[in-house]
């Protein structure tokens, strides 16, 4: 026989899930269970899943089931140390792009420095980057205006909502079409909150992981998509320990301040950290006003915090 069976044609779709044993795909809004092709192990060897949650994957009808066949290139990766040997690195997600991070006006207070450590996370890992001000409702006069301007002035995207009252969540909706995105804030500002208030089939432990991963039990991170309906995916899980500086040197911390990065080149020294050199044109924008204070106190616990710990996790 030189003739074999008609090829099923290839379907696309995106990886929702690890189940172990089948990888759950988004297939134009059909979830698929598939299993991996054996020709794809040969890539990666047995060890290491040839297929990340987030990949973008063609399949192929594989008797009764569906078969991934082949991963697209990825753009990107979300990764951290691996628990077991923290000199290798786990792949946590794929193509993420998107960071979006979530603070509230009060309860809790509204802390700029917080916002800066989520911000140098995700810069330096050169994701694009919203800001949301949650629960807008509680302080009418935006007592966080003058930030917000600066986070603006930046360059940032930021949006003004309230979860409760659906103020400002369409702008966030539209914000995160085609995107994939992970939710980024402390506990309490409302992530849940806003991600039902996005849509209610979302249903939500978006960035919960603290809490379900409570302390001494052993939880292997496992992170999922949600599909928007309107298109793009939202990361379930992914948390604060994920995202925190990770392979950094502590002379690139300046350079995810972006007001500090358009000035360092007029720094005396090339590897000036904006502290006591003399002629840093960091601290003299400080000085002149030119660079908020607040900012330059956000770099400067960022870097007594790098000092005190080589791997932070914020
Ligand atoms: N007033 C007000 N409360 C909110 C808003 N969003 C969330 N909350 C409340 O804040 C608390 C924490 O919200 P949650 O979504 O669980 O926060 P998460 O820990 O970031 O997921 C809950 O009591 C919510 O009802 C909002 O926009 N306005
Ligand atoms: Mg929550
Ligand atoms: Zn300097």
């Amino acid at each position: 026989m030189t003739d074999s069976a008609p090829r099923a044609p290839l379907l696309k779709g995106v990886v929702l899930r690890d189940e172990g044993s089948q990888l759950v795909v988004d297939v134009g809004g059909e979830e698929r269970a598939c299993s991996i092709r054996k020709t794809l192990r040969r890539k990666t060897g047995k060890r290491r899943k040839p297929v990340a949650v987030g990949d973008r994957v063609h399949i192929e009808q594989s008797g009764e089931g569906f078969a991934i066949v082949a991963v697209e290139p990825r753009q990107g990766v979300l990764s951290r140390p691996d628990p077991s040997q923290p000199r290798r690195e786990q792949l946590l997600v794929a193509n993420l792009d998107t960071v979006l991070v979530v603070a509230a006006a009060k309860r809790p207070d509204f802390v700029p420095n917080l916002i800066d450590r989520f911000l140098v996370a995700a810069e330096s890992r050169g994701l694009d980057i919203g800001i949301v001000i949650n629960k807008t409702d509680l302080d009418p006069d935006r007592s966080y205006a003058v930030f917000t301007d600066t986070y603006r002035e930046l360059g940032y995207d930021v949006f003004e909502v309230s979860a409760t009252d659906g103020t400002g969540v369409e702008d966030v909706r539209t914000y995160l079409t085609d995107r994939t995105t992970s939710l980024l804030g402390h506990s309490g500002v409302g992530k849940s909150s806003l991600a039902n208030a996005l849509d209610e089939s979302l249903k939500i432990r978006v960035g919960d992981v603290q809490q379900q991963s409570g302390k001494g039990t052993h939880t292997t991170t496992t992170v999922s998509l949600l599909r928007l309906p309107w298109g793009g995916y939202l990361v379930d899980t992914p948390g604060i320990r994920e995202f925190g500086l990770w392979n950094v040197e502590i002379a690139d911390i300046g350079l995810w301040f972006r007001e500090f990065a358009q000035r360092a080149d007029d720094c005396r020294f090339n590897d000036c950290l904006h502290e006591n050199e003399p002629q840093c044109a960091v601290t003299a924008a400080v000085a002149a006003g030119a660079i908020q204070q607040w900012r330059y106190d956000s770099y400067a616990a960022l870097l007594a915090g790098f000092r005190r710990d080589a791997k932070p996790n914020y």
